[in-house]
C-alpha cells in the first residue's frame, strides 16, 4: 500500500495473494454411434471410475451430451486427451474428448 514505509521507500508489505496453478476440466462428448460399453470401459480405466460411477456418468453424457469427467493441470489433462482420443481412435470409434480452462 501507498506510505507504509514512514517514508524510507522500504516496501514493508508482503504479497497475500497466493499463487495457484489454473485447473483445466476434460469433457467427454456424445455421439451416435459409440458404444455405451466403450465409454463405460474408457471412464473406468483412464479417469479411475468404478464401473457404476462410469456407468452414471455414461449415461448423462449420453442424455445431455457432454460431461466432465475430471478436473486437473494443464499437463494431466493434456495426457488424458491425447490417451482418450489415441484409444478411441485405434477402436475406430468416433469419440471426442477435449479440455477446457476452469473459470
Ligand atoms: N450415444 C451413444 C450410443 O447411443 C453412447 C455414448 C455415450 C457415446 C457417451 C459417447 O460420450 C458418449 N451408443
Amino acid at each position: 500500500g501507498r506510505d507504509k514505509d514512514g517514508g524510507t521507500g522500504v516496501k514493508l508489505e508482503t504479497r497475500t495473494k497466493t499463487q495457484r496453478p489454473p485447473l483445466y476440466k476434460v469433457l467427454i462428448l456424445n455421439d451416435d454411434y459409440t458404444p455405451m460399453e466403450f465409454v463405460v470401459h474408457v471412464l473406468e480405466r483412464f479417469f479411475g471410475l468404478s464401473h457404476a460411477q462410469a456407468f452414471d456418468l455414461m449415461l448423462t453424457v449420453h442424455k445431455k451430451g457432454l460431461a466432465v469427467v475430471g478436473v486437473y493441470s494443464y499437463e494431466i489433462a493434456e495426457t488424458k486427451v491425447a490417451l482418450v482420443m489415441d484409444f478411441a481412435q485405434r477402436h475406430q470409434h468416433p469419440l471426442q474428448c477435449t479440455m477446457e480452462k476452469e473459470c
